[in-house]
């Protein structure tokens, strides 16, 4: 055989079958890993800002970080009227009487970055991953990051006879979660909420869960005893729809699993606050949800040796 026979035949499909097996992660993969400078937005850049008129400036992807060039770049200011006067949301900004503590805690309020620093540009404080095609506030209460945290509260799918079900092509069982439908966008999601000032992360955890999906159970000793074990799975950037280049989404997603299915497993759900419907939902790579919520829910599956 000639050395060119050779490589045509052998070399090169064992060259190509290495090369396709190797490939760049899927996009989705890279938004779960949410690196400024790596991973560019996408939920929040060339479409209308939600419930308003407002249209963003086009931000192609190679124009997503600051530290390129774009000369043109000239996006409107929006911020929603109905957030003006809000508790839970900041005063206007730039202001020469108001100065936020950026990248700490402004007393109850963390404006702090899981990101590291931001930075903060004419009085107002900067996207850590990049152009959104829109300045403001939009419809977010904080300048700068707004804190939520997300439980992913799962169980294994069973039969009718108890029995754990796995996927026939990959053998691994299948996890459910809970899933909520957000009345803003109608897309599920996972129910979280916003961190209120002061308050600690494992609490709003548990009060967003009972609020949007058992509509406020009285079984409040079950879900704070299953609540107490909860697996890190993500703290940084979520991909909302209502970010922009001064104010963002990030959030500290935690996994509360019931193994046997005898706890939350169990419970109905019912849906609350600000979702308008509530399901458990089968955890596979098909899941579409709200925001970057499904490259958070394949970490658990990852995580938990499901299959995905
Ligand atoms: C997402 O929006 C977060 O990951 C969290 O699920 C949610 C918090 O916002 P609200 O549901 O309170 O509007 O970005």
């Amino acid at each position: 055989m000639t050395n060119l026979k050779f490589v045509v035949l052998f070399l090169l499909p064992i060259l190509f079958s290495v090369h396709v097996s190797s490939k760049s992660p899927p996009v989705q993969m890279m938004a779960s890993m949410v690196k400024p400078g790596v991973f560019r937005h996408v939920m929040c850049r060339n479409s209308m800002y939600p419930r308003s008129g407002v249209l963003r400036f086009p931000v192609a992807d190679e124009q997503v970080f600051w530290s390129e060039p774009y000369a043109e770049y000239c996006p409107p200011s929006y911020t929603a009227p109905h957030i003006g006067g809000q508790v839970w949301a900041d005063e206007p900004l730039p202001s020469e009487t108001i100065q936020p503590k950026w990248n700490q805690n402004d007393g109850q309020v963390n404006r702090e970055s899981f990101h590291g620093a931001y930075e903060v540009r004419d009085g107002l404080p900067r996207n850590p991953i990049g152009r959104t095609g829109l300045s403001g506030r939009g419809s977010l209460g904080r300048w700068g990051p707004n804190h939520a945290a997300d439980p992913i509260v799962t169980r294994w799918k069973r039969d009718a006879n108890g029995q754990i079900v796995a996927n026939a092509a990959t053998g691994k069982n299948i996890l459910q979660m809970v899933a909520i439908q957000r009345s803003d966008n109608k897309l599920w999601a996972i129910p979280g909420g916003m961190v209120d000032p002061g308050e600690n992360v494992t609490v709003t955890l548990k009060r967003e869960f009972t609020e949007e999906a058992l509509n406020f159970t009285d079984k409040a000793n079950m879900v704070e005893k299953f609540f107490k074990e909860g697996l890190h799975i993500y703290s940084g950037y979520v991909d909302d729809f209502r970010n922009t280049d001064n104010a963002w989404m990030e959030t500290t997603a935690l996994n509360f699993h019931d193994e046997d299915g005898s706890q939350v497993g169990q419970l109905e759900l019912v849906a609350g606050d600000d979702a308008s419907n509530v399901r458990w939902t089968d955890v596979d790579g098909s899941l579409k949800l709200h925001a970057n919520h499904s490259d958070i829910v394949r970490d658990v599956a990852i995580k938990r040796g499901a299959h995905w």
